[in-house]
């Protein structure tokens, strides 16, 4: 059955020929962005992604954007594809630090930049990236660790903690456990207890407490998470168990996520250490930058700060993320 011109021209309508084919942007004076996201895990990737994409319509740049659900292989392969696009520029926030020698070596072959955003990679050469954007997640540990030592000043007797780590291997986990012990190693009064991966959710957030209470119970002080949304889990978990979050069980956590001000005003959560999402704006111009050969800083570090739970109904409302 022959299929006719005018079914051919209706059917190529439908494809956005744009995205297809980077050249094309290009013809359109376009600079063409390949993006590999680690996933959808937690209500601040979700806020990553709006500002990455929002960012990249407003700059007027061509955006490739994979979400690889949180496995470093499906972002080692849209990496590949980006380079087999000719893309201009690739940016990725690396899921875990170390395995991306190969394919960062593969993309400096091609002579396609690449910006790492929000995490870091833990490869000897650095050359293989040109600049890397996101928090100090140390000093994100470092805060919550402060913040800790100076509202248990005047508790007698150890401040039993649980730890509820993100995803293993990541940037954000190591970093931020690094920081939190390297301050509260200062008084010895302070034990982690227990610690264990949520990877970053809720689900596994909730499902790691509720662990740590059948083991320890009433002698959990205090819960360090890693982020806001395994805080949020937890304190399901707290309170399935009859104890009172926030008041049984001191709880701090980071992102400072919509979630953790509706905690917070809540009374449920103590504090959480500002981790900001929204990189888009940042990445754009370090990739029109680049395009326009300007030298990026090797390091563009994100400022943020602490809200504790007293100053959550006034921070609400202008809160972007
Ligand atoms: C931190 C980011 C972390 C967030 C989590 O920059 O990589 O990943 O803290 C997210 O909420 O899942």
């Amino acid at each position: 059955m022959t299929t006719s011109r005018r079914q051919v021209i209706a059917a190529l309508g439908a494809v956005p020929v744009v995205a297809a084919w980077p050249g094309l942007a290009r013809a359109q004076g376009k600079i063409v962005l390949g993006f590999s996201q680690i996933g959808a895990e937690s209500e601040w990737r979700t806020a990553n992604s709006e500002s990455i994409k929002s960012a990249a319509k407003e700059a007027g740049i061509e955006l490739k954007f994979s979400d690889a659900q949180q496995k470093q292989e499906n972002q080692i392969k849209a990496i590949r594809s980006f380079i087999a696009q000719k893309v201009d520029v690739i940016a990725f926030s690396p899921v875990v630090e170390s395995g991306w020698g190969t394919v960062l070596r593969e993309a400096k072959a091609a002579k396609i930049p690449v910006i790492l955003s929000d995490r870091a990679v833990n490869e000897k050469d650095d050359s293989l990236w040109v600049s890397f954007m996101g928090s100090d997640f140390v000093e994100e540990g470092r805060k919550a660790g402060r913040w800790l030592l100076e509202n248990m000043k005047g508790k007698a007797g150890d401040v039993n903690i649980v730890e509820l780590q993100g995803t293993v291997g990541s940037a954000p986990a190591i970093d931020r456990k690094k920081g939190f012990e390297e301050i509260i190693k200062a008084d010895p009064r302070f034990k982690i207890i227990r610690s264990q991966t949520g990877d970053f959710t809720r689900a596994k957030g909730k499902e790691v407490m509720e662990a740590f209470l059948k083991a320890e119970g009433k002698k959990i002080n205090v819960l360090y998470a890693h982020n806001d949304d395994m805080a949020i889990g937890a304190i399901q978990a707290i309170e399935e168990a009859g104890m009172k979050p926030a008041k049984d069980i001191t709880i701090i956590s980071i992102d400072a996520v919509k979630g953790a001000f509706e905690a917070m005003m809540a009374g449920k959560l103590n504090v959480s250490v500002e981790c900001s999402p929204l990189l888009g704006p940042q990445l754009m111009q370090a990739v029109k930058d680049l395009k326009a050969g300007k030298t990026l800083p090797r390091r563009i570090v994100t400022e943020e700060g602490i809200f504790p739970m007293e100053v959550a109904a006034k921070e609400f409302p202008k809160r972007k993320y």
